[in-house]
């Protein structure tokens, strides 16, 4: 890490529509994921692990469980001046919410005043993947720039979700252009069915980060937005360098998962991201010690693994267990179990993700669904089986056939 006092920012106020049902209840960067993490621990842990020890996370929506879960599972030693702050919109200039995410840094300029640092790393909180900031660092600070982008080849049939860069013919490193989320997004020369998305994290030198917000905010017609506005201004400056993550050297890193990134901002990615956890040799690897992701350590007692009443064994192979279940002569396959499962005899769980205390009962048949927190599924229900029925009862189904039954639902055979 260089000399330079750096600070992070976790931009944590997205509302997630996307993933309805998993947001009605909580911020997106709150959604439980793999078991026994939070989207937003993969975000904290690369700063963390990137030797960062000032980090704010600014919240908004519905923030509630989030910001619990970073006062509780985050804390710092309390001997220096280490901290994982939850930060919600402070209404400091007037009575409003954050307008986007440019408009939560100008409202939270206090933080980088107190603090004075020089480098600002901003990052969203909503992805699955890992990365060394502090070599995004050195190449921003080699750059020059005024920010670095941080960016990952992407399919073409995605770019509309993402800000698309094009480099410049002579410097790689410099940002030529950006689109955010383009429509007609044009490849690239090397790989026509590929764009290079920008992955939402920049760093910035402090002074130049405070200026753009400032700039921005006196700006009638943006929306105060880092991709829509921040990055293209610097960009239109030419002052923008772009960092790709296939530079970034992270210890432990697999073959499969060095240049891992998921944005899971939709049901299907969320889902897809889960599977890519859980085979033998998995995509994305949750066992480097190397570069731990860090989350909540429950009080809970192990997973147990028993007999049903009748005398029936269960099998659980390809899956993810939290602490806290009891499988009693289930078959689990593919799945991923979230703290206090229990599941009884006869049941079948297959393809799916259940959160913290999902009850189901024995018999029970569970496909290709997500369950959210506390969901009771009674002896003999079915889940995932008939779309049509799965809809009638008011569960969202998506275009691939993923059920999602949301937070607390009875369900009943
Ligand atoms: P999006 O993810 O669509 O695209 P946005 O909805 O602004 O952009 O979310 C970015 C991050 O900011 C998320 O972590 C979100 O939670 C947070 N956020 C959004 N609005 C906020 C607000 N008002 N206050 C605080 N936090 C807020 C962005 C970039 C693209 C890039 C993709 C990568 O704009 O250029 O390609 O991320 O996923």
């Amino acid at each position: 890490m260089s000399s330079k006092k750096i600070f992070g920012i976790v931009l944590a106020g997205g509302e997630g529509k996307r993933l309805m049902p998993l947001t009605a209840d909580r911020a997106k960067p709150g959604v439980p994921f793999g078991g026994n993490y939070r989207l937003i621990d993969f975000a904290l842990s690369n700063l963390i692990n990137s030797g960062l020890r000032q980090i704010v996370v600014l919240t908004q929506y519905k923030s509630h469980s989030l910001d619990r879960h970073v006062s509780q599972t985050w804390r710092l030693s309390g001997l220096t001046n280490s901290y994982v702050a939850s930060v919600p919109a402070q209404q400091r200039l007037g009575k409003r919410w954050f307008a986007g995410s440019a408009d939560a840094i100008l409202q939270s300029l206090n933080l980088l005043r107190d603090e004075k640092p020089d480098i600002v790393v901003v990052v969203g909180a909503d992805h699955v993947y890992r990365m060394d900031f502090s070599q995004m660092v050195a190449a921003h600070i080699e750059s020059g720039a005024g920010v670095t982008v941080a960016a990952i080849r992407q399919p073409i049939a995605l770019a509309d979700q993402f800000g698309v860069i094009e480099v410049s013919p002579d410097d790689p490193t410099r940002i030529k252009a950006f689109h955010e989320k383009p429509k007609n997004p044009i490849g690239l020369a090397d790989s026509p069915g590929e764009v290079l998305a920008s992955m939402g994290n920049y760093i910035f030198d402090a002074d130049v980060l405070m200026d753009a917000v400032i700039r921005d905010g006196e700006l009638p017609d943006s929306d105060h937005d880092m991709g829509g506005d921040i990055v293209p201004w610097f960009v239109s400056k030419n002052d923008a360098a772009v960092y790709d993550l296939n530079r970034n050297e992270v210890p432990g890193a697999t073959d499969r998962d060095r240049y891992y990134w998921r944005d899971v901002g939709t049901i299907e990615s969320f889902f897809d991201a889960h599977q890519d956890l859980i085979s033998a040799l998995p995509v994305f690897n949750l066992y480097n010690t190397a570069w731990p992701i860090f989350s909540q350590q429950l009080n809970s007692p192990p997973a147990k693994f028993v007999r049903d009443s009748s005398g029936n064994l269960g099998t659980t192979i390809d899956s993810i267990v939290s602490l806290g279940s009891v499988l009693s002569g289930a078959h689990i396959e593919r799945s991923v179990l979230g703290p206090w499962a229990t599941i009884g005899g006869g049941a079948k769980v297959t393809d799916s993700i259940v959160f913290d205390r999902v009850k189901i009962g024995p018999d029970a048949v569970v496909r290709r669904a997500i369950l959210d927190k506390e969901v009771v599924v009674e002896a003999g229900a079915t889940i995932g089986v008939d779309a049509d029925a799965d809809r009638a009862r008011g569960f969202t189904v998506t275009d691939s056939g993923i059920t999602v039954v949301g937070k607390g639902v009875h369900v009943s055979a």
